[in-house]
């Protein structure tokens, strides 16, 4: 460390260190040995008390010059059994976590808990078969991989960039540049996940405080597991491992935090001609992933490099949904998934913070919109679709939203460089999975992250500028990221412009996401728009 600055009225992200010995703290605890008991839990070895930051409108009032956490408690039914399958509802204590000391026990009740079938390990699901006809899928590269890795600098085909890993966003891109006839074009300056938040729909004593910002409150580098081999990557993998620290300031590291392999993707192009015959091309590409764990929920983070130039950015959520016993009085906001227990609606809105560069630092970003003519006049067919590009010149006008009536898709051109066609090179922002928050902005969580209010932000470039929902998130009470930030209302055409797109997942729950979910993948694009001139995939060899 070399530097410390007091900053008063604020706390730093929640660390793992704390969530354990929040853990050890209530375990030991009387109190809470004792609400326990009243539920007829008297093994602590098959107790998890998983603990949650909070915003402060929601923290009680005595508490919120502290440093504080609320827990949920969940019960194993067997030694190795999913913790998360049976919820201990009624309880959760309130900690300083500063001090480990029990502010609240936060009992509001014994609820019987229902019989559920929670288990996802073969040997504890009862009367488990595994399917019989799965036969092995190998993928062999006989003559190595096509990529080539020089310290944390990766070139592929005519990608190169440079891999970076924090404690806050995980991986983080850097340099991207795309080889175009020995020359190397920028495309991008940095590219990351800043922000998650995590809002639960359900304001039921079990669920009114969860409100997660996994990136801002926790970091989704701290969470980052190891890869294994066959399992999470198949094919020829080189792996990298990230270098973090604890909350005593001390290095570790996470073995294969970093996965990089190519992979096969079906076609790229094709046609059949009667007299040339069929010409087809192979699409690759090259992934670059990480897996985060937070708590009971798993994010697979992918990047993916094209061979045509498109840059393609996925989320995977897997992992076990917060559940709890329906109440005889409840109606439940969420989905019934097993006897007696539902799942509460919720979304995960995800930031990417997009630094683009395209051919250079002077870009301009238009919002691409797609119109039909009126008809009548030189259109009287009503057959005329008209695209209108509008530059987007102020921080205020770079708060756009999402229009599926006019196929709404961003374009960041170059203000320097023109094709051979004439037009700004471009990429573009092929917008998915977004969605409204559908949220009062009156609302508490809606105050801590106004950055979900948009579908889009473009700021001009700030160093200083990282954290969408401001820096600290922990306990914070309005968002003091872009939605302070943009008040200045800056210029944004002919910048050294950061985009800023929200996504993620609307989760509507479901019976089948009951015990562990199958992956709910989520994703965007930005995608050569100029760029190049013409299909820059023409000289893909034939296989
Ligand atoms: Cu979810």
């Amino acid at each position: 460390m070399t530097a410390f600055d007091h900053r008063p009225g604020v706390q730093p992200n929640a660390t793992e260190d704390e969530w354990h010995e929040a853990d050890a703290a209530l375990r030991a605890h009387p109190d809470i040995v004792a609400a326990l008991a009243r539920r007829g839990i008297t093994d602590l070895d098959l107790v998890l008390f998983d603990t949650w930051t909070y915003g402060f409108a929601l923290i009680p009032e005595q508490y919120r010059d502290r440093r504080v956490g609320w827990a949920d408690v969940w019960y194993r039914a067997a030694p190795g059994a999913n913790p998360y399958a049976h919820p201990v509802n009624g309880l959760h204590p309130v900690i300083d976590l500063n001090r480990m000391e029990l502010l609240e026990v936060g009992d509001t009740g014994v609820v019987e808990p229902p019989p559920v079938m929670g288990e996802y390990v073969p040997r504890l699901i009862p009367d488990y078969q595994a399917r019989e006809d799965v036969r092995p899928v190998e993928i062999s590269q006989p003559e190595g991989v096509s990529f080539g890795l020089d310290g944390y600098e990766l070139r592929w085909q005519k990608w190169s960039l440079r891999i970076g890993f924090n404690y806050r966003e995980g991986l983080v891109l850097h340099q991207v540049g795309y080889d175009d006839d020995g020359q190397v074009r920028p495309v991008a300056h940095r590219l990351s996940l800043a922000e998650m938040v995590v809002p639960y729909r359900d304001t039921s004593p079990e669920h009114y405080r969860r409100t997660a910002f996994d990136i801002g409150e926790w970091g989704l580098g701290f969470m980052t597991r190891s890869l294994e081999q066959h399992c999470d990557c198949l094919g020829e993998i080189r792996y990298l491992d990230a270098t973090l620290h604890n909350a005593a300031g001390e290095p570790y590291r996470i073995p294969n935090a970093i996965c990089l392999h190519e992979e096969d993707n079906g076609v790229l192009w094709k046609h059949v001609d009667a007299e040339a015959g069929a010409e087809v091309r192979r699409m690759r590409r090259m992934v670059i992933s990480f897996h985060a764990t937070v708590a009971n929920y798993e994010y697979l983070v992918y990047w993916r490099f094209y061979t045509d130039g498109s840059i393609e950015c996925e989320i995977r959520a897997t992992g076990i949904m917060v559940t709890t016993a329906l109440r005889p009085d409840e109606t439940a906001p969420g989905t019934i998934v097993d006897t007696g227990t539902y799942a509460p609606f919720h979304q995960h809105f995800i930031v990417a913070r997009l630094d683009l560069d395209v051919d250079g630092t002077d870009n301009t970003v238009y919002c691409c919109d797609s119109e039909a003519a009126p008809m009548g006049g030189d259109n009287p067919l009503g057959l005329t679709l008209t695209l209108r590009q509008t530059p987007l010149r102020t921080e205020a006008e770079g708060q756009q939203d999402y229009r599926w009536d006019t196929q709404r898709t961003w374009k960041v051109a170059s203000d320097t460089r023109r094709n051979r066609l004439g037009t700004p090179t471009a990429y573009k922002l092929i917008p998915g999975s977004c969605f409204p928050p559908m949220m009062d902005p009156a609302s508490p969580v809606f105050r801590r992250a106004e950055v979900i209010g948009h579908t889009l932000w473009v700021t001009p470039y700030d160093p200083a500028e990282r954290w969408p929902a401001g820096e600290f998130c922990n306990q914070s009470e309005r968002d003091e990221g872009l939605a302070a930030w943009t008040k200045q209302n800056r210029p944004i055409a002919d910048a050294d412009v950061v985009l800023w797109y929200v996504f993620g997942v609307h989760h509507i729950t479901r019976p089948e996401d009951w015990p562990v979910m199958p992956a709910d993948t989520v994703s965007f694009w930005l995608k050569p728009s100029g760029f190049f001139d013409r299909n820059p995939a023409l000289d893909v060899p034939p296989s």
